[in-house]
C-alpha cells in the first residue's frame, strides 16, 4: 500500500523534531483519558477479521460513580514505508512451530511500530452503547408514508447531539484538520477526515463533507433544490482529495448513508478498495445515483420506499413494530 507523494509530503510537513505532530496530538488525548483507569464493563462488539474490540467501560468519577466510556481498540494497517524498519528493529523472532518448509512466529515490535488506533467516546451515553453492541439486525422498507408518520416523528423525538458536526461547521473542533470548505451557507460544505481515518495510509481512506445548511436531515430530505450543494460535494470533493492526497475521484465510493447516525446531511468519502463499515447496499446510496435521481424527478426521495437495517434494540424498530410494518 504506497503512500501517495502528496501524503507523505503533508507528514513530513507535520513531523517536528521530537516525534509527528500526530503522535503528539495523540499523547493530548490519551493524557486527557484515563485509559489505565478504564474498568470494563463489557465487550460490545469484537472482529477478529477486522482486529478491533469495542468495549463499554466506566472511570470512577469524583464522586466515586462510575462515567460510561466507549473505547475502540483497532490494530492499524501496515505502512509500506515503516516496513524495513519493522523488520530490522523487531525486539524478538519467537518460533510457533515448523514443519518442512512452512514455519510460524510472534514477531514482537517496538512500540512506535505497534500503535493501536484508539477512540474513545466519553462520557458515553446509553444510545453510544447500543450503538456499538452488536445485536441481529432486520431490514426495513420504509415507504414515503412511513417515513412521514413513523420515522419522522422518532427522529424529532430523539436528542442525539450533533454538537460535533456544529463545532466542525462552526471551527470549534478540528479545525486544523479541514482538508477543503466551501463557505456557502446553502451550497457549500466542510471536507474534512472521518474520525475513522487516521490519515497514515490511503488503503482505508476514508473523509466526509459536512454541508453548512442546517436542517436538511438525511436523503429523505433531498429535492432537486440542493443539487448545486450535491453537486459541489461531488465534485469539489474528489477535487480536493485529488490534490491533497492523489487518489483519482474513480478510485472512490462516494456516498450518503441512509439511515444516518447523526441527522445533518453529510456524504462520506472511500477508498473503492476499502470494504468500509456501512458502505453495504442495505444502506449506502452513491452520490452520484441520488444526483441522478434527483434530476428525474425532484421528489424522488419522498415517494420512494427506501430499505435499510435496525438492530433489534433499536427504538425505530419498535416503532416500526408497533405500526404493523414489520
Ligand atoms: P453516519 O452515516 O451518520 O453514521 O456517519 P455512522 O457513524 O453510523 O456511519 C457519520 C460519520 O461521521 C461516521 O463515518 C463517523 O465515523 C464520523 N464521525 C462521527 N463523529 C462523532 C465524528 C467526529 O467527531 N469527527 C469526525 N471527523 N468524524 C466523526
Amino acid at each position: 500500500m504506497a503512500e501517495s507523494p502528496l501524503l507523505k509530503k503533508k507528514r513530513e510537513e507535520k513531523e517536528g523534531e521530537n516525534g509527528t505532530a500526530e503522535s503528539q496530538k495523540e499523547g493530548a488525548t490519551a493524557s486527557g483519558f484515563p485509559l489505565a483507569d478504564l474498568s470494563v464493563q463489557k465487550v460490545l462488539r469484537e472482529s477478529a477479521r477486522d482486529k478491533i474490540i469495542f468495549l463499554h467501560g466506566q472511570v470512577n468519577n469524583d464522586s466515586g460513580d462510575g462515567t460510561d466510556a466507549v473505547v475502540i481498540l483497532e490494530k492499524t494497517p501496515f505502512q509500506e514505508k515503516n516496513i524495513s524498519e519493522l523488520l530490522k528493529k523487531h525486539t524478538k523472532l519467537q518460533l510457533q512451530m515448523s514443519n518442512d518448509i512452512y514455519s510460524t512466529y510472534h514477531l514482537y515490535l517496538p512500540p512506535e511500530l505497534n500503535e493501536v488506533k484508539t477512540t474513545v467516546v466519553y462520557p458515553a451515553t446509553e444510545k453510544h452503547l447500543q450503538k456499538y453492541l452488536r445485536r441481529e439486525v432486520y431490514l426495513i422498507q420504509e415507504t414515503g408514508a412511513d417515513y412521514k408518520t413513523i420515522t419522522l416523528p422518532f427522529i424529532d423525538s430523539q436528542s442525539f447531539s450533533i454538537q460535533w458536526v456544529y463545532n466542525i461547521l462552526e471551527k470549534k473542533a478540528e479545525a486544523d484538520r479541514i482538508i477543503y470548505e466551501n463557505p456557502d451557507p446553502a451550497s457549500g460544505f466542510v471536507l474534512i477526515p472521518d474520525l475513522k481515518w487516521d490519515q497514515k495510509q490511503l488503503d482505508d481512506l476514508y473523509l466526509i463533507a459536512i454541508c453548512h445548511c442546517r436542517g436538511i436531515k438525511s436523503l429523505r430530505d433531498l429535492t432537486a433544490d440542493h443539487l448545486p450543494l450535491l453537486k459541489n460535494i461531488s465534485k469539489e470533493g474528489k477535487e480536493a482529495i485529488l490534490k491533497r492526497y492523489g487518489a483519482a475521484g474513480a478510485q472512490l465510493r462516494v456516498y450518503l448513508h441512509y439511515q444516518p447516525s447523526y441527522y445533518h446531511l453529510h456524504v462520506h468519502f472511500t477508498s473503492l478498495g476499502y470494504d468500509a463499515p456501512g458502505c453495504s447496499v442495505e444502506r449506502a446510496h452513491l452520490l452520484s445515483d441520488v444526483i441522478d435521481n434527483l434530476e428525474l424527478d425532484s421528489h424522488y426521495y419522498q415517494k420512494r420506499t427506501l430499505t435499510f437495517a435496525l438492530r433489534a434494540d433499536e427504538a425505530l424498530l419498535k416503532k416500526f413494530q408497533e405500526a404493523g410494518r414489520v
